[in-house]
């Protein structure tokens, strides 16, 4: 097996350069259930085993893998099982805050670049929803991509497109109807060999469904969802990345019941994604230059942030890509209101003629 199928890039390599001088070898967390890690290594894959100093609640330095992550093991050939020494730095991470008594980050995948925002055309349409999700992977540094699935089930699909692509500004939208396999072909330029996508929306939704026709075999388990209210059965009960003939890694996820509230997101009263970047917009304040493009202008602090480890390159990307996007929907505002104005100057100008030629007398 080769570690680049699983995702294995350049930064990994560097980065684990010391820990290789410690004699250990790369894996990657393909499933994970309370203490047991199934992984992928270049041998093939092994269970592995979590040592105790891993679970000190709070401790960022032992901080938990979950599916995704790569960690550093000692193998044990004669056991067929591995221990887990370290983990690697995320690229990415998929996170939510659960707000309860202490705000607690619930990590849902790592490493992931692309997530699929799966919601389902007949019961699960709900616009203030996918906006927690699109702020959720905007910050996590992945790129999300939202698919409107069961269109098959729409009266008006086209219409509920419209209104996604005006909430997921930045974001490809794409419908699909996963069980017949329809609009699949759009997804093709998302999903590369080598890459990590992972499919996050409420139970039903059909994201297993929808890494089964992509896969072209039924290998996950899916399940009709309740009559009454149309809701899903919670059938995924684990988060497990598997390797897809095309070479693409897919993350399926189980749908949440409740999103619950979410910090990280904002409120349900408040646009999403205005926190989602608040790190960079916070650093970009101290940049030098008030116009600085964040490239390589001198004293940029965003730059040095990604220098430090503090920030990713990929969640610079985003942010710039979502800021251009902005731009051009804020111009086409502009445009429309322009457009706007000018009929009801023109429909005012002929009132105004008209009032004219009836009653002379007005100027
Ligand atoms: N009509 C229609 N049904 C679909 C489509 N995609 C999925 N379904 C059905 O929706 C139901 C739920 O699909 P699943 O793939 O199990 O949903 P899930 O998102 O994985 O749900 P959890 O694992 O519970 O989170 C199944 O009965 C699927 O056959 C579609 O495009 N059209
Ligand atoms: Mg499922
Ligand atoms: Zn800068």
């Amino acid at each position: 097996m080769n570690l680049k199928d699983l995702g294995w890039t350049e930064r990994f390599e560097e980065e684990f350069t010391p820990l290789k001088d410690k004699g250990f070898e790369p894996a990657r967390v393909v499933r994970q259930e309370r203490d047991q890690f199934q992984l992928l290594s270049a041998h093939g894959p092994l269970v592995g085993v979590l040592p105790g100093r891993f679970r000190e609640a709070g401790s960022s330095k032992f901080e938990r893998p979950v599916t995704g992550d790569w960690v550093a093991i000692r193998r044990l050939p004669e056991e067929g099982r591995a221990i887990i020494e370290e983990m690697l730095p995320r690229r990415t991470e998929l996170a939510r805050q659960s707000a309860g008594e202490k705000t607690e980050k619930q990590v849902m995948g790592a490493n992931v670049d692309v997530v699929f925002i799966v919601m389902a055309a007949d019961h699960d349409f709900n616009l203030n929803r996918l906006e927690r999700y699109l702020a959720m992977v905007w910050e996590s540094g992945a790129e999300p991509v939202v698919l409107l699935n069961k269109i098959d089930l729409a009266e008006d699909p086209e219409g509920l497109a419209a209104a996604i692509e005006e909430v997921a500004i930045g974001a490809d939208v794409h419908a699909i109807a996963a069980l017949d396999g329809e609009g699949l072909e759009a997804l093709a330029g998302h999903l590369e060999p080598g890459k990590t996508v992972a499919c996050v929306g409420m139970s039903g939704v059909g994201k297993s469904t929808l890494i089964n026709a992509l896969w072209g075999e039924e290998k996950l388990a899916t399940a009709e969802v309740r009559e009454s209210d149309r809701r899903g059965k919670h059938t995924t009960t684990q988060r497990e990345l598997v390797q897809l003939p095309s070479g693409v890694l897919m993350m399926d996820t189980p749908g949440i019941r409740e999103l619950g509230a979410w910090v990280s997101g904002g409120g349900d009263d408040e646009g999403g994604l205005g926190h989602a970047f608040e790190d960079i917009e916070e650093l970009a304040a101290a940049c030098k230059f008030r116009d600085c493009a964040h490239e390589s202008e001198p004293g940029c602090a965003v730059r040095a942030a990604i220098k430090a480890g503090e920030i990713t390159e990929a969640h610079l990307k985003n942010y710039q890509k979502l800021e251009r996007e902005a731009v051009v929907q804020a111009a086409k505002q502009d445009k429309a209101l322009a457009a706007e104005q000018k009929r009801k100057w023109k429909a005012f100008g002929k009132m105004a003629r008209q009032n004219t030629k009836n009653n002379p007398k007005i100027p």
